[in-house]
């Protein structure tokens, strides 16, 4: 389960409950322990901080004028923020940076995005390549230059890496100067040693440790190991966006003596952050900052007391009516966590409208004992036929429409218990844009 989800299913045991209770707060913290373990988060860090989680949420003192519910959303988010790490507080002014990291951790990317940051900051950027092991460094750092609009220095064919940076110095003019270094598939002392000379020929401000997020919480060995060889400022955390262990690697980084410094979501020049741990966990949760989300608890919490009814049964009308709302709402589709329900899935959301309009047209087209009752279709040929025949699709897009109903309605098993929940979109939607009357 993604970080962000899981987190957001563990905080839907409380603003999703109907009574908040010692009960509520002990479920959601075991889901809370669930989540982050399996994104390789230190047990013995998931241990201290669930049961500060517990101390603080149990803690009615600490209610200052807030409700409960916004009460322990904040504990979490705020235990959540903390275990993570800090604001990293870029320098501005002229400085040196030098990038090293283990092979392949994406150094060579990362000093493209760096460079790319600084000249949006009206600064003047060098990089430099001092990888003199790999094959094809020089091109390829050139060809990042020429993306990021720096300027690029290379010796072709030199051996000596600090040699590189003396003479990359000489001709110096800009603001930021980035080296670029060899990578190596293991931390030893040759990389250690050359890393020192390159350091020292520099003279670097910044010293950056690239870790891929891949390695989990060994990220905090890593990083330890690094800092006490050479003195890092700062770890540049990169691929967390295709890594089920990035929790890991930012706690255990955050919990090393070395702090996360910016972190790299994908390999486009764009995909890369200053690290703010605050707005980090605000993205997981769906919510650009604290405040939103304690506004968004307490409408939500206002809602739950609405009279609760029958159970609801999750059919393709309401699956349809779930995927116009996600929609609207754009890909952080938080909030249906937040209200108590299962995440509509991101691909389902990322539908084109032309999709929706097919959907439609498919939904429209079967009966009304079709729409309450999906199991039907898979029962039957001709149904798909006479489906795709109405909605003028084929019937592969019918058995596709299923399948994401299928999808959607197995997690919704998971929220069976929780009642309203039609109730609580509709009147957050206003019941303007479900369009209800189309499909009975
Ligand atoms: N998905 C994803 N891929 C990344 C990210 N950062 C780098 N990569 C990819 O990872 C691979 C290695 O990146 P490089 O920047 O060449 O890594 P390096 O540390 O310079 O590698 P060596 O110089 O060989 O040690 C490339 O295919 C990059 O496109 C990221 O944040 N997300
Ligand atoms: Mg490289």
């Amino acid at each position: 389960m993604d970080l962000g989800r899981g987190l957001r299913s563990a905080l839907a045991k409380i603003t999703g409950a109907a009574i908040v209770d010692e009960k509520a707060v002990k479920e959601m913290v075991k889901e809370l322990q669930r989540t982050l373990i399996s994104n390789d988060v230190n047990v013995k860090l998931v241990f201290e901080l669930s049961k500060r989680i517990e101390q603080k949420a149990l803690d009615t003192k600490m209610l200052k004028g807030i409700g409960v519910r916004e009460h322990i959303v904040k504990v979490v988010y705020d235990e959540l923020a903390g275990m993570l790490g800090e604001k990293y507080e870029p320098k501005l002014a002229r400085h040196k940076i030098l990038l090293l990291g283990l092979f392949g951790s994406g150094k060579t990317t990362a000093a493209g995005k760096l460079a790319r940051f600084y000249k949006s900051k009206g600064l003047s950027v060098l990089l430099i390549c001092a990888d003199v092991d790999r094959p094809a460094a020089y091109e390829q750092l050139e060809q990042v230059c020429e993306k990021a609009g720096a300027r690029f220095f290379g010796i072709k064919g030199e051996r000596d890496a600090a040699k590189i940076v003396r003479e990359g110095l000489k001709v110096a003019k800009e603001d930021i100067i980035i080296v670029d270094s060899a990578g190596r598939s293991a931390f030893d002392e040759q990389l250690v040693k050359q890393l020192k000379e390159i350091s020292s020929a520099l003279g670097a401000e910044e010293k950056f440790l690239v870790i891929s997020a891949d390695i989990g919480q060994v990220a905090g060995k890593q990083a330890a190991e690094f800092h006490e060889a050479v003195g890092l400022t700062g770890v540049i955390v990169t691929k967390l966006d295709g890594s089920g262990k990035g929790g890991g690697a930012l706690s255990a980084v955050a919990s090393s003596n070395a702090k996360v410094a910016f972190i790299s979501t994908g390999e486009k020049i764009e995909d890369f952050a200053i690290f703010d741990a605050q707005k980090f966990v605000g993205r997981l949760l769906g919510f650009p900052d604290i405040e939103a989300l304690l506004e968004k608890v307490k409408t939500v919490s206002e809602e739950a007391s609405l009279p609760q009814d029958i159970p609801e049964k999750f059919t393709i009308k309401v699956f349809y009516e779930q995927l116009k709302a996600a929609k609207k709402m754009g890909p952080l589709g938080g909030i249906f966590s937040m209200l108590g329900a299962a995440d509509v899935p991101q691909d389902v959301v990322r539908q084109s409208e032309k999709k929706m309009a097919q959907y439609e047209a498919i939904i429209n087209s079967m009966t009304k004992e079709e729409r309450e009752d999906a199991p039907l279709l898979r029962k039957s040929k001709n149904r798909l036929e006479r489906i795709a025949k109405g909605a003028g699709c084929k019937q592969e897009d019918v058995k596709e429409f299923l399948s994401q109903f299928e999808k959607m309605d197995g997690m919704m098993n998971q929220f069976k218990k929780n009642r309203g929940f039609r109730k609580r979109i509709e009147k957050m939607m206003g019941g303007k844009d479900i369009d209800l009357s189309k499909l009975t």
